[in-house]
């Protein structure tokens, strides 16, 4: 199959440059102006932005939180996905103590093979650190998943200190690269401890029990392990100045830290928990912060301090949010957003001046592609490249609204939210899997294996 688009703006994390694109099967096989091809299928989009297909390098599908599994799982997480323009999402294969990584890969692979709507990856989260553990890191990396998470909270998944220090030493040798979810348990839980015992339990609480300076401390203390060992890693969902200082603090001293956040952080703020019953839908762990805050992650995006955003989807219905009416601590955490990235940073990073088409097309495409190994297969719009491309009209509006998602909730932390700039069509390896924003082609997602990072 060969599709010509024609009269497009061709954006690179560089560079946008007016050129027509033509697609031969899976792949880029030209890109220029002017081309011609009486074989292929013309494809008008003039006056759109072809963006390289999004990346999402943060989702939760199908994952079992607080006794009971998210809302998405990789159908409807992946059909979401295409719809905002996301071509690629790493999910994350989560090893339960007592079982090996090869275990957990086996268990992500059942729940995303043959009911992908996107390609997709996983990370490898380790949450037991053991003799085999060691091994098995390198047999992912064998298999093609060379990025690892590690939690530094969560009772089922936290490592101490002594674990993360030897996992990264690991790490080292096999040239994987990690991403840790940075909190210090130990301040939440005592937190968390005084306010039950004041009964004080409503998802106002929420933000109080994991304030700013218990991730800012977790990010210090890891980037402290880190810069001993002599090992990048990244500061997945960072939300806060106070932390973005800290990897700005071990920058200057030499070492390689990438950081991550999500459009929760950088569009919505902690008064949403103050919104009475509803304020449990928006219960995310780091939660959301002060709205100064926002600020410094646009910059952050601007200037290159902050390389990626992700969504860490990880939904649940109202009922399923629920289930912590009477206690914030029962609510399962997380929000969905795997379909709205994309336009969110349109709208509110391109279209108020924050962020040029190029600084959106690395946050959301080129970065992760080349943090997490997949770059130039994925990342761009160049010859030989997959043909995973986000058309972008920058002129239609559009609302957000949960009625009109994909995603397999009934609501939306981003309600009533204006859009300009929407999601036309998006090509995934050269197959037309949105058009007119609409879902057309599904479980077209293949998984995809992974090199070293290069960011
Ligand atoms: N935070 C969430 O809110 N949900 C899933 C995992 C995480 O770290
Ligand atoms: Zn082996
Ligand atoms: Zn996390
Ligand atoms: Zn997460």
């Amino acid at each position: 199959m060969r599709y010509l688009l024609k009269n497009g703006t061709i954006v690179s994390g560089d560079q946008m440059k007016k050129a027509d694109v033509l697609i031969e099967d899976e792949k880029i096989l030209e890109t220029g102006p002017d081309l011609h091809d009486p074989e292929a299928v013309l494809v008008d989009v003039t006056g759109e932005l072809l963006f390289p297909g999004f990346i999402d390098a943060h989702t939760h599908f199908q994952l079992e939180v607080s006794g009971t599994v998210t809302a998405d799982d990789f159908d409807t997480g992946t059909r979401a996905a295409i719809k905002g323009g996301t071509t690629m999402v790493i999910d994350f294969a989560t090893q339960y103590k007592g079982e090996t990584l090869e275990e957990a890969l086996e268990n992500w692979h059942q729940r995303a093979d043959n009911r992908s709507s996107c390609d997709y990856s996983f990370h490898m989260a380790i949450s037991d650190w053991n003799k085999n553990t060691a091994e098995s890191m390198e047999h992912m990396m064998e298999e093609g998943i060379t990025s690892f998470k590690m939690y530094m909270t969560y009772p089922d998944m936290i490592l101490n200190d002594h674990d993360i220090f030897m996992a990264l030493r690991k790490m080292k040798e096999i040239g994987g690269i990690t991403g840790v979810h940075c909190e210090n348990s130990g301040m939440i839980d005592a937190l968390t401890e005084e306010a039950r015992n004041k009964g004080d339990l409503g998802a106002d609480v929420h933000p109080k029990v994991r304030p700013e300076g218990a991730e800012a401390e977790a990010v210090n203390r890891l980037l402290a392990i880190a810069g001993e060992i002599g090992i990048p890693v990244i500061v997945v969902h960072l939300t806060c100045k106070e932390a973005l200082d800290a990897v700005e603090r071990a920058r200057k001293k030499g070492q390689t830290v990438f950081a991550e956040t999500c459009p929760q952080y950088l569009l919505l703020d902690s008064s949403l928990y103050e919104t009475g019953e509803e304020g449990r839908n928006y219960i995310c762990s780091p939660p959301l912060r002060k709205k100064e805050n926002q600020k410094v992650l646009w910059e952050g995006l601007r200037n290159g301090t902050i390389q990626t955003v992700s969504t860490d989807h990880c939904s649940f219905t109202t009922k399923q949010k629920g289930f912590g009416r009477d206690d914030f601590t029962k609510t399962p955490n997380g929000m969905p957003g795997v379909e709205t990235r994309g336009v969110l940073l349109y709208t509110y990073g391109v279209g108020k001046g924050l962020l040029t088409p190029q600084q959106m097309c690395r946050v959301l495409s080129e970065n992760p592609a080349k943090l997490y190994g997949l770059y130039p297969k994925k990342g761009c719009i160049m010859p030989g490249s997959d043909a995973d491309i986000a058309v972008i009209d920058p002129e239609r509006e559009d609302v957000i609204t949960a009625e009109s998602q994909e995603q397999n909730v009934d609501y939306s932390p981003f309600e009533g939210t204006k859009i300009k700039g929407t999601i036309d069509k998006v090509f995934l390896r050269g197959c037309l899997v949105t058009d007119g924003g609409r879902v057309v082609k599904i479980k077209q997602g293949k998984f995809i294996k992974r090199g070293p990072h290069m960011l």
